[in-house]
């Protein structure tokens, strides 16, 4: 057998392979602060084993300068802290690169497939930003992720102020 006719064999057998956890989201907080934001909704749901996050967000006016500064954790079973990232970033730069950091890579992969071309710089004002029923989907991390909790803490300042909070609280446990 080739070499690549090899490859492709193994590659096709890790991307369809099962996925034996699943993601759950238990608590997700938005704040914001300022007189940016005109009109914010966001809400979470449990259907059938999975947690979807939907919102929508309008902008009193159009923002050019935007830093996101954002941290994960992870807790295993054993309670041990792990960092998965720490990041303060200028989203406009950010969404133009490919990041070294799989975990990021996987998670904004995700997310931006859910909000279909509409994070483009500068935000604009006015404009119904809308995510629906965004949710990790399993097969697009490693088939192996190991059982345990997350946080995801997310600050989002836009000219120069303060403007939202994010906290994202969930499980990863077995399917
Ligand atoms: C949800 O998960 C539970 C426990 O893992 C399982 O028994 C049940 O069949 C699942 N329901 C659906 C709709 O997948
Ligand atoms: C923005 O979109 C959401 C979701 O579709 C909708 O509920 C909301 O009313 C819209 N807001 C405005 C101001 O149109
Ligand atoms: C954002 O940066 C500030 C200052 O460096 C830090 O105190 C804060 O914890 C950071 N927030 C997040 C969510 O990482
Ligand atoms: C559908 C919904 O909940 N709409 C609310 C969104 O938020 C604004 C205020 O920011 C409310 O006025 C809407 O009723």
């Amino acid at each position: 057998m080739s070499v690549y006719l090899w490859l492709l064999l193994i590659s096709i057998g890790v991307v369809s392979e099962e996925r034996h956890f699943k993601f759950i989201f238990d608590r997700l907080t938005v704040k914001h602060f300022g007189e940016i934001v005109e009109e914010l909704n966001y809400s979470l749901i449990q259907l059938n084993n999975r947690s979807y996050i939907s919102a929508n967000l309008l902008l009193k006016r159009d923002m050019y300068k935007i830093v996101l500064n954002t941290t994960m954790d992870f807790w295993n079973m054993d309670n041990k802290k792990t960092r998965l990232y720490r990041m303060r970033i200028d989203p406009c730069i950010f969404l133009e690169q490919i990041h070294k950091n799989r975990f990021v890579n996987m998670f904004t992969k995700s997310l931006f497939q859910h909000t279909a071309g509409q994070l483009t710089c500068p935000l604009k004002g006015k404009f119904n930003y809308t995510l629906n029923n965004w949710y990790m989907d399993e097969m697009d991390f490693p088939a192996f992720w190991p059982f345990g909790t997350f946080q995801a803490k997310t600050d989002i300042s836009m000219d120069t102020k303060k403007t939202f909070n994010i906290m994202l609280r969930g499980r990863v446990a077995k399917k």
